[in-house]
């Protein structure tokens, strides 16, 4: 595959809107000049330069670019060089993300616990219920006097994480959270989006409707008697690749961490605010969220450093992190703007650093993204100059790597983490905070080229989400894509991505086409390093879709 995928011209297969800047990279060859086909009419129309080939250090290629955003005529077309295959058909219109949007929302339908999906809403994906997760078992390491170990507590709904079915608060903050920003970002957008829920219909958008499946799981990871918040939900070991219904292991609360507890309070600030609008349809839950999201603050002050340690008889996902001041600014400046008290402004870390791409253990920047967006409507305390320039740095030094990178995307060798297609979204998602406050038309066009890197301009040359594009993944680490009867995989789920760490190789029979960081991706379902499917990486997805559909091109 990776012969045929360096030979190849790479492009986002699903296409572009028309207004979009438009990209492809071609493979070194002698030839100087490209055009774009019409597949139609067989007309050439669009032809170009090359740009200079120029080698692209994650993955070792020489590529030139091949720029043809002047063509803006809706249409099916096919990029051709003279010596090499033409490119996979795409097609320029003012929808060709709509069904990609709405799949990627539906991924979290796809992954809800607790509930049995039927076919009038997950057609041939329907399954039965799995994890009513109602009787959970306190683990030793979350025992309190309130709650010795043992205690049985109620915690359903809620996502399953990602391929496996357990639930972490800490991956379910910045997941739930980046569904909430897009809403409150492009309210128009989702108001007009529907996706088949059960709950579709009841005057919420969906996106919301999705949000508060996690919201109410959420809040039952609370500790009603101190406000600490449990840092997962969790069977002792993973479960082999069957059907949720079929997974029966007994189900733990594990330890309360300041990192759960600082996201949940972030969130459920951040949810009420969200929320409040549609409070006569969800009578005393914004407010709950409030009352909970303080509960959880005060919990943090009086427990400031209880980082995650796996227990010797847990060993599922960790998402331990040791460094929480962004955990603190995160959930202090959500507090901020939803509750406009001072106080929450001045607990921010004085030294809340530069800007940082967001990630779960990296969170400060959804303070940066929150505080820029409510930027007019602050309270006086606020530095607004401080806000706009710590988006705006980040943004630049983005678009810097960018403009002098051979595939035009800001992914360095560095970037190619587990979980990397992630890491290209959220830098998108940065580059559109710095678009969205008045910058210039090349923070949109860098953000475009991240979204057309997960969608086909990369070195393996597939769009990396199930069900969509030319040529993607078959084979997710992902349980019911894998124990349903069903060959295709559950549509509308990003993949983790190409990434060197290869941690999965002993569990995979079939070795990884190279090492190389941006080719080191294996499309088989041992492939969890690789090829697991992740709510933290779908969100970004959906918020960037929006944004791309929602704001015009300067
Ligand atoms: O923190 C170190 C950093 O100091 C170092 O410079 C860097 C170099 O590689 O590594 C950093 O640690 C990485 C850590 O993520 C934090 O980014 C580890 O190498 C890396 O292996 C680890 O990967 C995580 C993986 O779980 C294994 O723990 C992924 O971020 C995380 O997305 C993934 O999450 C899993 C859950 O545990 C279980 N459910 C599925 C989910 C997705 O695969
Ligand atoms: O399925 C698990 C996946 O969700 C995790 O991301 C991954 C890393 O923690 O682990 C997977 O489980 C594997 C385990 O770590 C090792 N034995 C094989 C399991 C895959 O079926």
């Amino acid at each position: 595959p990776t012969a045929t995928a360096a030979a190849s011209i790479k492009l986002n297969q699903l296409g572009f809107l028309p207004a979009s800047a438009k990209l492809a990279v071609v493979p070194a060859s002698p030839a100087t000049v490209f055009s774009v086909t019409n597949t139609a009419t067989g007309a050439v129309a669009w032809h170009g330069m090359l740009g200079t080939p120029a080698r692209w250090a994650p993955s070792g290629e020489i590529v030139s670019l091949a720029d043809f955003s002047g063509l803006t005529a809706p249409g099916d077309y096919q990029i051709k060089v003279d010596g090499l295959t033409g490119s996979t058909r795409f097609t320029i219109g003012t929808d060709v993300y709509r069904a990609l949007s709405e799949a990627a929302l539906k991924a979290f339908y796809f992954n809800r616990a607790s509930t049995a999906l039927p076919a009038q809403y997950a057609g041939a994906y329907a399954r039965a219920a799995g994890h009513p997760d109602t009787q959970v078992l306190v683990h030793r390491s979350a025992a309190s006097a309130a709650r010795p170990e043992g205690t049985v507590i109620a915690s359903p709904k809620g996502w399953y994480d990602a391929g496996d079915y357990n639930k972490y608060m800490v991956n379910s903050g910045i997941a739930t959270y980046t569904l909430l920003a897009a809403y409150e970002h492009f309210p128009a957008y989702f108001q007009a989006q529907h996706v088949n829920l059960p709950e579709s219909g009841n005057g919420i958008p969906d996106i919301l409707n999705e949000a508060l499946w996690n919201l109410e799981w959420m809040l039952s990871m609370q500790d009603p008697d101190d406000g600490g918040v449990y840092h997962k939900l969790t069977n002792k070991t993973f479960d082999p690749m069957v059907m949720p219904e079929q997974a029966t292991s007994p189900r733990y609360v594990v330890q309360k961490t300041t990192a759960a507890t600082l996201d949940f309070a972030a969130v459920m600030a951040s949810a009420s605010r969200v929320l409040r609008p549609y409070q006569d349809k969800l009578p005393g839950l914004p407010a709950k969220m409030l009352a909970a999201a303080k509960a959880a603050w005060a919990w943090a002050q009086a427990h400031p450093d209880q980082v995650y340690r796996q227990p010797a008889d847990i060993v599922t996902g960790e998402y331990g992190d040791a460094k929480l001041d962004d955990e603190f600014m995160w959930a202090a400046a959500e507090l901020y703007i939803s509750t406009a008290d001072d106080s929450y402004y001045r607990a921010m870390p004085p030294a809340a650093g530069p800007a940082t791409v967001p990630a779960w253990d990296d969170v400060g920047s959804l303070a940066w993204i929150s505080l820029a967006h409510h930027r007019d409507a602050l309270s006086p305390i606020a530095d607004r100059a401080l806000i706009t320039n710590r988006i705006m740095t980040l943004a630049d030094a983005l678009l810097a790597a960018s403009k002098h990178s051979a595939y035009a995307v800001a992914m360095q060798p560095a970037d190619f983490v587990w979980g990397s297609n992630a890491v290209a979204l959220n830098q998108a998602i940065m580059l559109l905070q710095a678009y969205r406050l008045g910058g210039q038309r090349a923070y949109l066009n860098a953000a475009q080229s991240a979204f057309d890197y997960v969608l086909g301009r990369n070195a393996t040359g597939y769009a990396f989400v199930t069900g969509f594009g030319s040529r993607s993944p078959l084979h997710p680490h992902h349980r019911p894509s894998q124990a349903d009867h069903v060959a295709a995989p559950v549509p509308g789920f990003l993949v983790g991505g190409p990434q060197p760490g290869q941690q999965d190789q002993r569990e995979c029979a079939q070795a990884y086409p190279s090492h190389l960081a941006a080719q080191s991706y294996l499309d088989q379902v041992c492939s969890y390093a690789s090829n697991e499917i992740a709510i933290n990486w779908n969100a970004p997805l959906v918020y960037v879709a929006a944004a791309l559909a929602s704001l015009p091109p300067a």
